[in-house]
């Protein structure tokens, strides 16, 4: 059979397809989708899950003037597949290439840009009011998982929605998958509704008899349309979709096109807020991923055939330590509980779980609700770890400043994916925290320069009397040994590695590591440098700063940092003469310029991490491409850095 997909550049080349075509598509936009996650990794589960639901609202709304907006966005590579991208599809993910996510800059298709959940819906509805509002026609529809669906800015749109009782239309996605299979109360509600034969049957039953009923025009069938309502009310057992002010359509099944386009037919007409309730299963169609959802939802490359994984040997990840160090602690304090929104597995609380199964809580995508639930345990005696990756924290700010800060409890933040992140991209990077964080009272920040420093910080935080935030990055760890009992460490003192006359660096994290790299290639120039672990960077370790600052010999100082933002942030712990001779000093430009700086004043892509360093800042690439620059970074720091501190606060 003829390739159809090839032939695919707009929406419109399929709006005529008889259905036997579209099933066609569907397969063959599958067996893309598979094929080349496979080579690229990605966000394959759910966007094979979701082809069908893609295919019939392009279908049936005249998109790009009718708006599509999908929540994450992770789910979407069959309509970016259908809208023009077919031709880069492979470069997905990498450098310069489609992001994983959908972005207003490469298609009109693209309405909405996300990669957090739960604001398709606050979004489409501003849209849908700003139609009514300026008395536009089109229609807008909003496609959310059932585990977008536990986030709570999720039902205040809801809310909103069933208040206003906007034209709007709300496909939810319902595979029973959040990354880990869904939990909690709604998530249970609606597997009943799914799966209640008996609700379903009778609803159908009645929804017949009620269309039979003979209606007329005018007010007369608006009465009737009215009565239906109160007899459908009467007699189907209540849902929670109808008593908020939406009509129901469903539970149908998301994979039966044919379905999905008149449904989606009837909700287009409809004059207020729908909810299409779609049954699908992730992985559809690509069997491994159908098997284990759960790696299925962002592998990495894997071997389309078998659907084994690609994995690179290597040490454990800083996450799987965490965990195991968290296991090792909480087998000696029963206080400790542990709290993901959503993450168990990225988090690897899951191993937590298994051993402590009742001081482990999965809130769903709920990092607000994280954040203050940690503050009550906390209050009440508890020492909750909210596990919880540095991008998705930024959602419980004000309950991080409001309930925890402010009540100065000892909640430990373990802030995983610190740093940059790679295929991710713009809406992950974890580069905000230091930022963010640092501006707040009573809240403590610490970051190791690898896996078994993050272990004695994270032993040592659960000993504070407040807040703390324990930072480490995406990725393996440095293999260093991680057995055996957990050293105390000093809190709030850095480290000195080596003491240097030329040049001091500060660095924090593994970038630590880097600034040692640094060390070893001017020592054959002549220099001498000198290399601080900052280790806390709240509070600061004034001492060892200014330390660094006498050696290098100036009164000045430059600092290379991962924000940018954190420069005025490190300056406040300094004393007032540093701090002036730091804002007065224009080489700090010259740095914040080179370095990831840039970073505060436009959002990183996505790219391998050291793909995205290298195109940023010769002197905080990686090993390998940092020797291949060596000349350059050599005559960079001869030519302008010679007698300064440089401040390193990124990660590979
Ligand atoms: C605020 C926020 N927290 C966590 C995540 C990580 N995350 C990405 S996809 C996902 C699961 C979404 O489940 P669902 O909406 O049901 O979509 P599915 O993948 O099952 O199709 C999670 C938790 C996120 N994107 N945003």
């Amino acid at each position: 059979m003829a390739g159809l997909l090839e032939g695919i550049s707009s929406p419109s080349d399929f709006r005529r397809f008889s259905l036997s075509q579209l099933e066609q598509l569907a397969g063959e936009i599958r067996g893309q989708i598979s094929g080349t996650t496979a080579r690229t990794g990605g966000h394959s589960g759910a966007s094979l899950g979701a082809v069908e639901l893609i295919l019939a609202l392009h279908d049936v709304y005249k998109t790009p003037d009718d708006k599509v907006v999908f929540d994450i966005g992770h789910q979407a590579y069959a309509h970016k597949l259908v809208t023009g991208r077919m031709g880069q599809f492979d470069t997905i993910r990498q450098l310069n290439g489609l992001s994983g996510f959908l972005k207003r800059h490469e298609s009109a298709y693209d309405v909405w840009e996300a990669g957090h959940a739960g604001t398709s819906l606050s979004g489409a509805l501003g849209m849908a009011v700003a139609r009514d509002l300026s008395g536009a026609e089109y229609n807008v529809a909003a496609v959310i998982g059932d585990g977008a669906l536990t986030a709570g800015m999720a039902w205040e749109a809801m809310n909103q929605l069933g208040h206003l009782r906007t034209r709007m239309v709300v496909v939810v996605n319902d595979n029973s998958m959040s990354i880990a299979p869904n939990v909690g109360a709604f998530s249970r509600y609606l597997t009943d509704l799914r799966t209640a034969p008996g609700y379903i049957r009778v609803k159908q039953d009645i929804e017949s008899i009620l269309e039979s009923l003979p209606v007329f025009g005018g007010p007369i069938r608006r009465a009737g349309e009215r009565i239906k309502d109160v007899l459908h009310h009467a007699v189907v057992p209540g849902n929670v979709f109808e008593e908020l002010g939406f009509k129901y359509f469903g539970p149908i099944d998301g994979h039966d096109l044919s379905s999905l386009i008149s449904v989606l037919r009837n909700a287009r007409e409809y004059p207020g807020p729908v909810v299409i309730h779609a049954i699908t299963q992730k992985g559809k169609g690509y069997r491994p991923a159908e098997e284990q959802p759960v790696q299925f939802h962002g592998p990495g490359p894997f071997e389309v055939a078998s659907g084994q994984m690609i994995k690179k040997k290597g040490p454990p990840s800083y996450s799987e330590v965490f965990s195991r160090t968290l296991v090792e602690i909480a087998r000696e304090r029963p206080d400790v509980v542990a709290i993901t929104a959503a993450m168990p597995d990225g988090t690897k609380l899951d191993y937590f779980q298994a051993q402590f199964p009742k001081r482990y809580f999965d809130v769903g995508i709920a990092e607000q609700h994280a954040a203050t639930f940690a503050a009550g345990l906390a209050m009440a005696g508890l020492r909750p770890v909210f596990a919880v990756y540095s991008t998705f924290l930024q959602r419980a700010y004000d309950q991080v400043i409001h309930d925890v800060c402010h009540q100065n409890l000892p909640v430990l933040f373990a802030v995983d994916r610190a740093g940059l992140v790679g295929g991710d991209g713009a809406t992950h990077q974890g580069v905000y925290d230091i930022a963010y964080l640092r501006t707040v009272p009573h809240i403590e920040i610490a970051m190791g320069k690898d896996e078994a420093e993050m272990r004695r910080l994270i032993k040592a935080a659960l000993d504070r009397p407040g807040p703390v935030a324990v930072r480490y990055p995406r990725g393996a760890g440095r293999n260093v040994p991680v057995d055996g009992p957990i050293e105390p460490i000093q809190w709030g003192q850095a480290e000195w590695l080596f003491r240097g006359h030329d040049l001091t660096i500060i660095a924090l994290g593994p970038m630590v590591y880097r600034a040692l790299e640094v060390r070893e290639l001017l020592k054959d120039s002549g220099f001498d440098v000198g290399v601080v672990n900052a280790r806390f960077v709240k509070p600061l370790d004034g001492d060892a700063l200014r330390q660094a600052f006498d050696d290098g010999g100036f009164a000045d100082a430059g600092f290379a940092d991962e924000h940018g933002v954190v420069l005025g942030a490190a300056a406040e712990d300094l004393d007032d003469a540093l701090e002036f001779a730091i804002a007065a000093d224009e080489r700090i430009e010259l740095v914040v310029e080179r370095g990831l700086g840039e970073i505060a004043r436009e959002f990183a892509q996505h790219a391998g991490i050291a793909a995205a360093l290298r195109g940023r800042s010769f002197f905080l690439g990686g090993a390998g491409e940092f020797l291949a620059d060596g000349e350059q970074l050599e005559a960079a720091l001869l030519e302008d850095f010679r007698g300064e501190a440089l401040f390193f606060a990124e990660q590979s």
